[in-house]
């Protein structure tokens, strides 16, 4: 089967790459860079969804009509929310300030002097699968954790290097992919996508 991942983030693609590479070797995996030009200029995504799940749908309605009438799309919409700050920044985590290490400075400065148990955090993922017809399925992840009392590590994207899934223990910026992969709220929510697709018994 052929299917198109709607993201423009890199280290997502990289992920799902990763995780669907290893589990499902029959998809033939493509994203928005493997279209003709006109077709990958043409995608739009305006995420104006107060939700993961509206923005996840909202992504894959604008790519289904620009992949082929055989081909899945998949598109994912995600956050990082903090208890102490009532779940943000959540649905706007991308749009938090000006780029990855601005949206944790401002995370850490909130919670400067706060101790670690109360530094409560979660990943959350939302996977939209839209079938050749046009049919959506949602799938849900999440990765509960800590904010660490400082950025650390180099590895992966995003608010990694502030996120510990265990108290004191190492950031996923720390980790290597294949760990963080290996139970992350993005691969929880993609396991789920992998055993409906093999329970769809759709031909390789
Ligand atoms: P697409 O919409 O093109 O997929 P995006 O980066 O805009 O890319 P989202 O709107 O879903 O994606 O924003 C999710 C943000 O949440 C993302 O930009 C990161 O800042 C953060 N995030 C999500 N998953 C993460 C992860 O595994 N590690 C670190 N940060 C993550």
């Amino acid at each position: 089967m052929r299917l198109y991942i709607a993201t423009e983030n890199a280290g997502k693609l990289r992920e799902m790459r990763a995780i669907f590479g290893a589990a499902l070797p029959a998809v033939q995996l493509f994203c928005i860079a493997d279209l003709p030009e006109v077709k990958r200029t043409a995608y739009k995504a305006e995420e104006t969804a107060t939700t993961y799940a509206g923005n996840a749908l909202i992504k894959v309605k604008a790519l289904g009509p620009l992949v082929g009438a055989d081909a899945w799309v998949l598109g994912e919409d995600s956050g990082f929310e903090v208890e102490a700050l009532r779940g943000a920044p959540g649905v706007y985590s991308a749009r938090y300030a000006e780029n990855d290490a601005a949206r944790c400075a401002k995370i850490l400065r909130a919670l400067e002097g706060m101790p670690g148990k109360e530094r409560r955090a979660q990943f959350v993922a939302c996977v939209a699968l839209l079938d050749p017809g046009g049919n959506p399925t949602l799938f849900f992840g999440r990765k509960t954790g800590f904010v660490a009392p400082a950025a650390k590590g180099g590895n992966g994207f995003g608010y990694d290097s502030i996120f510990c899934p265990e108290l004191g223990g190492p950031t996923w910026g720390e980790l290597t992919g294949a760990e963080k992969n290996n139970d992350s709220h993005r691969s929880r929510a993609l396991q789920s996508v992998m055993t409906y697709l093999k329970s769809m018994e759709v031909p390789g």
